[in-house]
């Protein structure tokens, strides 16, 4: 049987944590480590082996894109990271300077396996790749909103003091300010929930703004986003078609077209099989259309 392989491009603290996560739970037999800084994949490499009598059987290394051959997934967590003060469409420029020479670098390699992208701003990031790429739409796919969704369904979840794995509950459009929530298909058991308007418009302030609360603690977020990574992972390689809040390509979606945004996607070994097509609200259609509206001017900004 052919052993299922995982490239981490960029293993700062998101792709380390990713890199971690899925070595816990076995999700691959054998796990790539890229970084631009070769001694911090080297480490992290060396580091993640040492366990291995802890773990069990998969094999990783610090490697080079030549490694990308063959490679089920690859994950894109590079980046610069954003310096004190300085405008978001800077960052966009530079990771998208930095995705130019990542993206070739892989694709002389692998011409049918499945990126998955977690750069910010990462829809921008996943359209751009996308193009780049010249892949079919379903095998290029952002990490989109499925943070937002698992954040949002945790505070409801801590409001109503039930398990957070038994709300139902969606963020769609930009993983970022312009996001919104789908009140109107919340639910518990098909119920819809049963909160104040204030209450939930603090849920959604608290979900919106969750990055710039724990950047402020402690400089960086990458465990849940490591889980929410390893969770599409997991879609794709167990063939699960689970419905996940991901970025993809939209066409005709609610009067939205070529633009990549977070909404509900049926997720398998193909990666991206279906968009659902969900019910929303007037309201939510707007904030939905105001969304793309933003996306889609970033996208102008950039050349691919
Ligand atoms: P970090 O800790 O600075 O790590 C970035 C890594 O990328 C470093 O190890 C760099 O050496 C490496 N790198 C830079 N350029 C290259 C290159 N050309 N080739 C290979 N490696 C390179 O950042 P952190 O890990 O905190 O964040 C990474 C990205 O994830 C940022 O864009 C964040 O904004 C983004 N996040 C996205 C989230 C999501 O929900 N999609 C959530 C959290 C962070």
């Amino acid at each position: 049987m052919k052993k299922t392989k995982v490239v981490v491009i960029g293993v700062g603290a998101v792709g380390s944590t990713t890199a971690y996560t899925l070595l816990l739970r076995s999700r691959m037999d054998e796990l790539v480590l890229i970084d631009a800084n070769a001694g911090k994949a080297v480490g992290d490499a060396l580091d993640m082996n040492h366990g291995m009598p802890f773990l069990g059987h998969t094999k990783v290394w610090a490697g080079t894109y030549e490694d990308c051959k063959d490679a089920d997934i690859v994950i894109i967590t590079a980046g610069a990271a954003q310096k004190p003060g300085e405008p978001r469409l800077n960052l966009l420029k530079r990771n998208v300077a930095i995705y130019e020479s990542i993206v070739t670098e892989v694709l002389k390699y692998n011409d049918d396996g499945i990126l998955l992208i977690a750069t910010n701003p990462v829809d921008i990031m996943s359209y751009f790749c996308w193009k780049k790429s010249g892949w079919p739409t379903n095998r290029v796919i952002g990490s989109g909103t499925l943070l937002d969704s698992a954040r949002f369904r945790y505070l409801i979840g801590e409001k109503l003091q039930l398990d957070p794995r038994s709300v139902h509950a969606h963020i769609i459009g930009e993983h970022g300010d312009s996001e919104l929530p789908v009140w109107s298909l919340a639910n518990v058991a098909g119920s819809s929930i049963a909160l104040s308007e204030e209450e939930k418009s603090d849920i959604f302030i608290h979900t919106r703004d969750a990055a710039y609360e724990i950047i402020e603690a402690k400089g960086a977020t990458y465990y849940a986003i490591a889980l929410a990574l390893d969770r599409i992972v997991t879609a794709i390689l167990c063939n699960e078609s689970a419905v996940l809040n991901v970025s993809t390509l939209v066409e005709n979606y609610h009067g939205l077209s070529d633009v990549y945004m977070g909404v509900p996607c049926v997720v398998d070994r193909q990666g991206v099989r279906e968009v659902l097509d969900i019910k929303v609200t007037e309201e939510e259609k707007a904030l939905l259309h105001r969304s793309a509206g933003k996306l889609k001017d970033l996208i102008e900004t950039i050349s691919v």
